[in-house]
């Protein structure tokens, strides 16, 4: 942190929230200050960088209103710029330029973003300032930015699994008093992953009723360019700390005993099964990672008789793992990371992601619940929407622009991470050791989607055939210099070279068929 000069005579402060900053236990709200006025602005700016799903912007903005609204309560300072107010010069540094002059500041702070363009963008603006400026640790996550990359010094590989031992070592998460394991394996996953069966109804999805219709109105009237629809009088997203601990509440007394289990199920219509629908919260940290895993861990001991070992273990992995890790990863790899290519895939991403009007069902499911609830579970994005843009060899940049606009819980460091390396294996395997794609096989065995699909799961060439099947095999031929020597991989080779010339000629006849009349699919 630079410039730390500031002293207890620090005369008047001016400290910039930014939308994902909504956590109220940070240490700046410890004290009420006079001489401390905060800010939060909505601004075109941020509206812009990518096409964002009406509800996350609503979400955001209206989240950001209740915090601003909170902390004058308890009698804070707080300016609040609204997206139409008349002095809004709708950008973070000009706003802050003209509050600091206006003012007469004498100091300028900010808690250090999580996205790299914005972490750049205030170290500009703080250079050029005349007067003294302070950055905060945000106080949310586990570990620091720096934390993986050392954890990997010197090494090649970045393996989640040593990261997520070293987590749970580290804060003493489900661990016996030597270190090792609760319960003797540090992962369950094998006894998780089920399809749901076609007579279990999972629990409704616990939804509010926000009413979010003046934000909407100024989103109209200031003519931002958004996706997706929204039942404004009814706005299901929890936007302030109360309503996300209701949410968090509701997951782990419903959903946590099944959690596990149906971690990774697809069936139409079923949008949230018994995922948490946390990431929102968690991501604009109105909730903190460790409360929420500290809750989960509560919920299991006193009800041991009804919450198996494995459902707590794989949501705490989520937590403490998973997303602690594409945080590592990011501020490790950025900025190269977002221009990483490793397929030097080219294409435009199908129309038809932007409306869900494919005749593929799990593809038609996936994308439409995405454009009705700016939400899908982790399986959806990775082997449904994910799947079908890498086999179709479509341009990371184009995957990644969808990704970061759709979703209520899309923040730079955990979308591009997810998606260049999760899904898209655009980083030449940083993040996984092979690429996620797969054939109809997977998606007919953990979905129920393939029943009512126009298309036949089982025939891989011909009328109705799966294109995910032609194109899984057009994927790997393409690609055989860059993955033979995947080890992971090696075997999906030794099937394809024992194909008749025939039937693979077939195969990626079928694939370019696809790949060229890929809108009408
Ligand atoms: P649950 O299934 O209930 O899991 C609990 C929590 O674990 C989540 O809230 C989340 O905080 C954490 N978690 C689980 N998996 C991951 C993961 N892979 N990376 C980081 N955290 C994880 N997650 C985001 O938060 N923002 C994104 O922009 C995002 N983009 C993604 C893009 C792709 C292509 C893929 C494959 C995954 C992406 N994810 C992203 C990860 C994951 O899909 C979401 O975190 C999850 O679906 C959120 O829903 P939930 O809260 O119901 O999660
Ligand atoms: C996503 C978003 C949007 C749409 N609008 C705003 C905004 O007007 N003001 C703001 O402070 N934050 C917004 N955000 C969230 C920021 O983009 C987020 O803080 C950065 O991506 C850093 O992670
Ligand atoms: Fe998806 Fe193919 Fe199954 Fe249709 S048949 S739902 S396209 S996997």
């Amino acid at each position: 942190m630079q410039n730390e000069n500031i002293g207890l005579d620090r005369g008047k402060t001016l400290r910039l929230i930014l939308g994902d900053q909504l956590n109220s236990s940070h240490s700046w709200f410890k004290i009420i200050d006079p001489t401390i006025t905060y800010v939060l602005m909505e601004v075109k700016s941020e509206t812009e960088y990518a096409k964002h799903h009406i509800q996350k912007v609503l979400g955001i903005f209206a989240a950001m209103r209740n915090f601003a609204q909170e902390l004058k309560r308890q009698k804070h300072k707080v300016i609040y710029i609204q997206l139409t107010d008349n002095t809004n010069l709708q950008s973070f540094d000009k706003n802050c330029n003209a509050l600091l002059e206006k003012f007469g500041f004498e100091h300028f702070e900010y808690q250090q973003p999580d996205e790299y363009r914005l972490d750049e963008h205030f170290k500009q603006f703080t250079k050029e300032l005349s007067i003294p400026y302070k950055v905060y640790d945000s106080e949310h996550f586990y570990t620091n930015r720096e934390e993986l990359g050392n954890l990997f010094a010197g090494k090649k590989t970045f393996v989640m699994e040593t990261f997520y031992r070293y987590m749970r070592i580290k804060h003493s998460v489900l661990v016996q008093p030597d270190n090792k394991p609760l319960h003797g394996k540090w992962n369950f996953d094998t006894d998780n992953r089920k399809k749901l069966p076609k007579n279990q109804i999972p629990i409704l999805p616990f939804l509010f009723s926000n009413k979010v219709t003046e934000i909407e109105k100024d989103l109209k009237v200031a003519q931002i360019n958004t996706i997706g629809t929204v039942d404004s009088e009814n706005f299901i997203w929890p936007i302030n700390r109360e309503q996300s601990l209701l949410l968090l509440d509701f997951f782990l007394a419903n959903c946590l005993p099944l959690f596990g289990t149906f971690q990774d199920a697809m069936a139409p219509k079923e949008w949230s099964l018994y995922h948490s629908r946390i990431s929102f919260s968690l991501n604009t940290k109105m909730l903190s990672p460790k409360e929420v895993v500290d809750k989960a861990i509560e919920a299991y001991f006193k009800n041991e008789d009804k919450v198996e070992f494995h459902q707590l273990e794989g949501f705490v992995r989520q937590i403490i793992g998973w997303r602690e890790y594409m945080r590592g990863i990011y501020w490790l790899k950025m900025p190269g990371y977002a221009k990483s290519n490793f397929f030097e895939h080219e294409q435009k991403l199908p129309d038809w992601y932007w409306t869900g009007n494919t005749k593929m069902n799990c593809l038609k499911n996936s994308i439409s619940q995405s454009l009705e609830f700016a939400y899908a579970h982790h399986i959806q994005r990775l082997m449904i929407t994910g799947n079908f843009a890498l086999l179709a060899g479509v341009h990371p940049d184009e995957v990644d622009a969808w990704y970061l606009g759709i979703y209520m819980d899309a923040f730079d460091w955990v979308e591009i991470t997810n998606t260049r390396g999760m899904s898209q294996f655009a980083d030449g395997g940083i993040v996984g050791t092979k690429p996620y794609v797969s054939s109809a096989a997977y998606i007919q065995k953990m979905s129920s989607y393939c029943g009512g699909c126009y298309y036949d799961y089982s025939k891989k060439t011909g009328p109705k055939s799966c294109p995910f099947n032609s194109l899984y095999w057009n994927f790997y031929d393409k690609h055989e210099e860059k993955l033979s020597k995947n080890p992971r991989i090696g075997m999906m080779y030794n099937v394809w070279h024992k194909m008749s010339p025939s039937a693979k000629a077939e195969l990626l006849e079928q694939a370019d068929f696809y790949l060229n009349t890929i809108n009408q699919l």
